[in-house]
């Protein structure tokens, strides 16, 4: 069947009614915005179907697979899969080259498993919880600076990550973690530094009979992430920035099924004694020092800011 219909008065016509495109919003809930959004990716939707000549069977597949991805509670997972999240990140690092701002710690994508709410320590916060049998002791410390290389204080660095399995507190399928297990938020002193002692995570990896993997198992590809570390640092005097490091050496850095790697966030991992003394579980520990530079707001506004929604929990 090669019939092309996209062009028809009918379709073009079936597409405005459809998306409500230029209707009277004055005294109903109608958004012009949301209209203009609808039109266009529906008419995206209609074209494919009509040049691809997508078949009846292949539509209803999609609608279904769309139930299957919110069943599963995996809409943001796959998001980061396909490369939406990633894709998003390039656009803020075009408008901010278009304004000449550089010099800060490259954004990198937030992914869908922050957690709000954890315990605000001063300086250093100990964050391993639960026993992880198999995850050695690690050391995430540095100094949150300005793009003049002057200390912020005051500074909330918030970091997140998996445990020993891959999995991270509050999304974890064994029940093995408990509230902000692996997870802190500390604030930032006169010197700008922070640090984290936790244990070293591993890898994250698609859930296998989700929505996600399914999709990518359709397109011949992993659902595997390297072994890495989430961070928000928020400061009043400076815009939040949003990123991860990777952990050196993981075989799936330039492999990610997120998209998330960038050259300068693969800090170098350091083994240390004297964690004894840290109260780190054994004396010989893994260090990471990853600095972290600020960049100031623009015209006095945070324009990095990204509103989705979160969970949220108290500790
Ligand atoms: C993760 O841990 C993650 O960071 C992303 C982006 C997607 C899935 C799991
Ligand atoms: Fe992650």
């Amino acid at each position: 069947m090669s019939v092309k219909v996209f062009d028809t008065k009918e379709v073009q016509d079936l597409l405005k009614v459809a998306s409500n495109l230029g209707g009277d919003n004055s005294n109903d809930s109608g958004n012009a915005r949301f209209q203009q959004i609808v039109h266009r990716l529906l008419s995206d939707v209609f074209k494919a179907i009509d040049d691809l000549d997508i078949t009846p069977d292949e539509v209803w597949a999609g609608v279904n697979y769309l139930n299957k991805l919110g069943q599963d509670g995996e809409a943001a997972l796959l998001a980061a899969g396909i490369g939406l999240e990633k894709y998003l990140d390039i656009r803020l690092d075009a408008a901010d080259k278009a304004v000449g701002l550089d010099g800060g710690t490259p954004r990198t994508i937030e992914g869908p498993l922050y957690v709000a709410g954890a315990p605000v320590r001063e300086g250093v916060s100990k964050i391993d919880i639960n026993e992880d049998a198999e995850a050695g002791p690690l050391v995430i410390r540095g100094t949150v600076t300005d793009t003049d290389g002057e200390p912020v204080p005051g500074a909330l660095v918030e970091c997140w990550h998996a445990n020993s399995k891959g999995f991270y507190s509050h999304f974890d399928p064994t029940g093995a973690q408990t509230g902000f297990n692996l997870r802190g938020a500390v604030r930032t002193g006169a010197d700008g530094k922070y640090e984290f002692r936790t244990l070293m995570p591993v890898g994250y990896g698609c859930p296998p009979q989700g929505a996600t993997q399914q999709l990518l198992d359709g397109l011949g590809r992993h659902g595997n992430r390297p072994a890495h570390v989430h961070f928000f640092i928020t400061s009043d005097d400076h815009r939040k920035l949003t990123t991860q490091f990777n952990i050196e050496g993981d075989p799936l850095i330039w492999d990610d099924f997120a998209y998330a790697t960038r050259e300068e966030l693969i800090p170098h991992v350091v083994e240390k004694t004297g964690g004894a003394a840290l109260g780190m579980k054994t004396d010989a520990y893994k260090d990471i020092e990853f600095n972290i530079v600020l960049t100031p707001r623009v015209q006095g506004k945070d324009n990095q800011i990204v509103n989705r929604p979160r969970v949220s929990a108290t500790a």
